[in-house]
């Protein structure tokens, strides 16, 4: 449809193919978009570069978001190869999984901090050195899930820091929103990814979402790609600071 052409953009948090990330690019490419992919941990490189390979898109390499220079080296190679950028998504999240089950309570001071750095701060950090690339305005977009609003089971830190990156989105949309820069957030239903299976009784969630949800289905990646595509496109040019389910509606019922 051509929402995107002429954008281009940097996604992070490619996985494998059954990451959020890709559904958005994904829905991104079709629509016209240039992507630029980071991913994270020389593991991830023969999954990835397959996949950037399907979307023409640019590897700009590893990129750690708890290691400040890999954040800028990613950037920089952006600048040199683009000058300007127009979107960035953000779907990156981590917490130790032992702590992803059981009370929240017996959370670590050690897998607080890094569950809230890598799955909260570093929304900052990244939208800091975008909006040097953002000369002409730009879209941001990261993802969320329910947990920040309602306590799930064992979701526990996880769900403390959706919380504050939920809060950041808001207060990134006030610093930036001179700039003509855009800072959103899609808050997806859950999705048998990596990351979810860290989750305890994920499943479960996942079969209870189905049977309670407006829509009576669980989403795909390529349903919160296609959301996307409104958020990073200028469909959504008077959207920001705005948190919006993609959840089959169950967020009205749960
Ligand atoms: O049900 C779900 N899957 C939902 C996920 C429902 C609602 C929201 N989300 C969120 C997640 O919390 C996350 O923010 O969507 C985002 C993307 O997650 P995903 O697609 O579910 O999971 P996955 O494919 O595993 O991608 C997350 C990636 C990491 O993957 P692994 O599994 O290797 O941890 O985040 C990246 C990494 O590639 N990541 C990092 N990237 C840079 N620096 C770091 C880091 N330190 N840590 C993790």
């Amino acid at each position: 449809q051509g929402l995107m052409a002429g954008k281009r953009g940097l996604i992070m948090g490619l996985a494998n193919n059954r990451s959020i990330a890709w559904g958005i690019a994904k829905a991104l490419h079709d629509a016209g978009a240039e992507i630029a992919l980071t991913y994270q941990g020389e593991a991830l490189k023969k999954r990835v570069a397959p996949l950037a390979e399907r979307l023409d898109a640019i590897v700009v390499g590893d990129c750690d978001v708890t290691d400040e220079a890999s954040i800028d080296a990613a950037f920089d190679v952006l600048e040199q190869k683009w000058g300007k950028i127009d979107f960035v998504v953000h779907a990156i999240a981590f917490s130790d999984k032992e702590e992803l089950t059981g009370r929240y309570l017996d959370t670590s001071p050690e897998n607080f901090n890094k569950t809230m750095q890598i799955s909260c701060y570093s929304l900052a950090a990244v939208s800091k050195r975008a909006e040097k690339l953002m000369t002409e305005g730009g879209s941001i977009l990261t993802l969320t899930y329910y947990g920040a609003e309602k306590v799930m089971p064992n979701y526990n830190v996880m769900g403390v820091a959706k919380a504050a990156l939920e809060a950041s989105v808001k207060y990134l949309a006030v610093d930036l929103g001179p700039q003509k820069i855009r800072v959103n957030a899609i808050s997806a239903g859950p999705i048998k990814t990596l990351a979810a299976a860290g989750i305890g009784d994920f499943r479960y969630i996942l079969k209870w979402n189905e049977y309670n949800a407006p829509l009576r289905e669980t989403v795909s990646i390529d349903d919160v790609g296609n959301s996307a595509l409104y958020f990073l496109s200028n469909l959504s040019r008077s959207v920001t600071g705005e948190t919006h389910h993609v959840d089959s509606g169950y967020h009205v019922v749960g």
